[in-house]
């Protein structure tokens, strides 16, 4: 029996109040965006009839304005996981209308089939393409899509006319047995297929497929500033420093980066490195700066779960499919971010943090401890099992007012046994087989800014006892200064003494 075409407004009708529902993509890439934007008008009309309509929203990462911007506008949501990064997403949650618990992106999918959140009611999919026989091709991010596709009671179709059929191909669907009859993940190199570059989605549970033919957009960068640009320069330093050492095979290991403009000029300074062969990537997130890569023979290889590229890059890669198309594999979030894998393949990681404190602790996710920024996302997944994870920050924030050195995070992601190297814009500190109160002469040495260097000296000589040595009462107290006088730089440790 054809499956039928139903309008976005008709697909919100089979969502209720109180479902969970999975959403497809990662980042904005994949993610539905009409059916979503229709379940939030649903629940405003539910709302103005005085009924509760509130949906548990799941998704591969970040989705786009469509799912958290509508969603969380309409006061639709009840619970959000694993991550997002959308302004009024991020309010609703920081004001607990949302219920938001941050998690690995890779654990969501199997903690989905665990059962750990229920049953899966609904699941709303992006494809390129799609048969009678529920033989799908998806669209540029896959996130937890095969699991929800698997486990949802129904499934509901964008079919999304703007994916260049130039996408098939590029996806490498698999769903790993779940224990106790989980089997190695069989990737031995990033470019390994392991699966199938269809995802078989069963008909009898698809209600209908939405036409969608409008793309979403992907946020432009900023462009690099000083800071970014030096942050960079001594990425790629230590890189070659190592190399040279032999720390790093001289073939190099594949390399995980984060999002943002760090990682796009870590990526360019690799790139022009003479000193750097050509390496491979396997990550979660593939920006403009892996396709000049590839077409300079720098990148010989990116696995990924999504591939994040401005309107022209997406354009040029298409265009170009020829030549991309041994170089790319697209995998769901928990085989790009799969610790095992991560582990096997000795992956390089770089990963952004908001402060690191003295000892080598890492705050990605909480604003001056309290306020949620995105989430975790897979920086933890990557960072716990590398072969060396490195961590970038600015040294200082909003014209010096904020040290993104603190002595102790005020909130902690990656704790001292997972931080390898902490990199910012004044230089490297390399935690390796340093104790605590080395690795903070190191870090105050060589990554504070000028500003700071003082104030966090002498922080440590507030205390020596223990092994990692702490003034209790003034831990925080950069946090503090902060809040009462808008200024970390106006801490006073006579205060504490
Ligand atoms: O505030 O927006 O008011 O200017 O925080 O700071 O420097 O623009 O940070 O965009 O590079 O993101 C960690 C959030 C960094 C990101 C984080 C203020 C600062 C600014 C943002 P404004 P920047 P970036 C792959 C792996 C976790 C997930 C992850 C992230 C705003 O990289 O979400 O790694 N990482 N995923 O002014 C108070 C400080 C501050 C501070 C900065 N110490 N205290 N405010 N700010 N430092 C991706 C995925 O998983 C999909």
């Amino acid at each position: 029996m054809a499956i039928p075409f139903i309008s976005a407004q008709e697909a919100a009708e089979f969502v209720k109040n109180g479902d969970n529902v999975g959403f497809s993509g990662f980042t904005s890439c994949g993610t539905p965006k009409t059916v979503p934007v229709a379940i939030a008008e649903k629940a405003r009309k539910e709302h103005e009839k005085g009924n509760p309509f509130k949906i548990n929203v799941f998704s591969g990462a970040s989705t786009n304005d469509y799912v958290d911007g509508e969603l969380s506008r309409a006061n639709a949501v009840n619970f959000r996981t694993p991550y997002q990064s959308q302004g009024d997403m991020r309010k609703a949650l920081n004001s607990h209308e949302v219920h938001y618990a941050d998690a690995h992106l890779s654990e969501l999918a199997q903690n989905l089939r665990y059962g750990f959140f229920g049953k899966l009611n609904v699941a709303v999919i992006e494809v390129a393409e799609i048969n009678d026989k529920g033989e799908a091709i998806l669209g540029t991010g896959i996130g937890i899509t095969p699991t929800i596709a698997k486990i949802a009671d129904k499934i509901i179709i964008e079919l999304n006319s703007t994916i260049s059929p130039n996408i098939r191909g590029l996806h490498d669907n698999y769903l790993p047995l779940d224990p106790p009859y989980r089997r190695e993940i069989p990737i031995y190199k990033p470019s390994d297929r392991i699966g199938s570059p269809v995802l078989n989605i069963d008909p009898a549970k698809i209600v209908g497929i939405v036409n969608v033919d409008f793309a979403g957009k992907v946020a432009p960068f900023s462009p690099l500033d000083e800071t970014t640009m030096q942050i960079g320069v001594n990425v790629c330093a230590f890189l070659t420093a190592e190399l040279k050492a032999g720390r790093i095979p001289k073939s190099f290991l594949p390399m995980q980066s984060g999002v943002g403009n760090v990682a796009n000029a870590v990526l360019a300074g690799l790139g022009e490195n003479k000193d750097i062969p050509a390496f491979e990537m396997y990550t979660e997130v593939v920006q403009d700066s892996v396709l000049k890569l590839m077409e300079s023979g720098k990148c010989k290889f990116a696995s990924t779960c999504s591939l994040s590229f401005s309107d022209e890059a997406t354009h040029e890669f298409f265009k170009n499919i020829e030549f991309f198309k041994d170089k790319v594999l697209m995998r769901p979030g928990e085989i790009s971010n799969n610790p095992e894998i991560v582990r096997r393949l000795g992956l390089i990681t770089m990963n952004t943090a908001l402060e690191a404190d003295i000892f080598g602790n890492i705050n990605s996710t909480h604003v001056l401890g309290t306020k949620m920024m995105n989430g975790i996302g897979g920086s933890g997944d990557f960072t716990r099992n590398a072969y060396l994870s490195i961590f970038s920050c600015p040294s200082i924030t909003k014209g010096g007012l904020i040290s993104n050195i603190v002595p102790m995070v005020s909130h902690l992601d990656h704790s001292e046994h997972s931080v390898n190297v902490l990199i910012t814009d004044q230089g490297v500190a390399d935690l390796r087989g340093k104790d605590p109160v080395q690795r903070a002469e190191t870090i105050i040495e060589n990554c504070v800014h000028p500003m700071y260097k003082q104030l966090l000296s002498d922080y440590l000589k507030l205390s020596k006892a223990g092994q990692t040595p702490h003034k209790l009462s003034a831990a925080l107290a950069f946090h503090q200064s902060f809040k009462e006088e808008g200024d970390m730089s106006k801490t006073d440790w006579s205060k504490f003494a």
